[in-house]
């Protein structure tokens, strides 16, 4: 029998193949179910003694998603929370964030607010998906679906219900988030790749953000949608002579 040294262990971790590598917080208020929910979807496994860990708690899950293996690292806040905000160092780097509440505990759901002001002022460009969890206690629900589907769609977030406990949507909800992480990954990095082609014409251009880049390329990609394709004459096919853009 074979025992892996700590060693060995570390090579196959660096010799590991992934396409990205995306750092997701989790946070909430205490008691909602955060730590249960990383340990479900990283270990698959779910207790009710689950110790309330001090400090920050980093875990590691490699999965696929749309066809790119894409490795997450979730940063869960251990106790901090009880002190509503968490340090800034925590949210660093975040392309992603999971808000999750509790829907037996109403009070969880209208603090909300307070947790999107936090992940906006630190990661600003994160994606953020709230979840409802706890959904295996029927009886004592606070909070509707109805509702929290509404205040998501009215905060412009992705909404998804899960039981840590029953394992309930628990994987889709963070390759849901990842997945969109990563398409808005690679819409930055196609904007970055036209942005750099510009600059070598204009190279005084200050170098946009990345939420700046997404914003460009979702521009463009609409442009080329409602405009159609354009003839070396400025001119869009389907439409002939009437379609002239006004060009200098
Ligand atoms: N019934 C039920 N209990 C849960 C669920 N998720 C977490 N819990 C329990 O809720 C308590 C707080 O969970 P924890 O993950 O520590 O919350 P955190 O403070 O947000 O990290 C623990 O007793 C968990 O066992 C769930 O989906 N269903
Ligand atoms: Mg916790």
């Amino acid at each position: 029998m074979t025992t892996s040294s700590p060693i060995s262990s570390f090579k196959a971790f660096e010799d590991e193949r992934y396409d990205y590598i995306f750092k997701l917080v989790v946070v909430g208020d205490s008691g909602v179910g955060k730590s249960s929910l990383v340990n479900q979807f990283c270990h698959e496994s779910f207790t009710f003694d689950l110790k309330s860990t001090i400090g920050v708690e980093f875990n590691v899950k490699t999965v696929e998603v749309n066809g790119k293996i894409i490795k997450s690292q979730l940063w869960d806040t251990a106790g901090q929370e009880r002190y509503r905000s968490v340090a800034a160092s925590y949210y660093r780097g975040a392309l992603g964030a999971v808000l999750v509440f509790d829907v037996t505990y109403t009070k969880s759901f209208l603090n909300l607010p307070f947790w999107i002001d936090e992940v906006k002022r630190y990661c600003a460009d994160a994606k953020i998906l709230l979840v409802g969890n706890k959904t295996d206690l029927k009886d004592l629900r606070g909070v509707t679906h109805a509702d929290a589907f509404e205040f998501a769609a009215a905060n412009n977030l992705m909404y998804v219900e899960s039981s840590a406990k029953d394992n309930g949507s628990v994987g889709y909800a963070f390759k849901k988030l990842l997945g969109e992480v990563q398409s808005d990954r690679e819409l930055a990095m196609k904007a970055q790749q036209t942005f750099s082609n510009v600059r070598t014409r204009n190279p005084e251009e200050k170098k946009p953000s990345v939420g700046e880049t997404i914003k460009l390329e979702m521009k463009r990609k609409e442009e080329r949608r409602t405009l159609g394709k354009l003839d070396k004459f400025g001119i869009r096919r389907d439409l002939g002579k009437e379609g002239r853009r006004d060009c200098c």
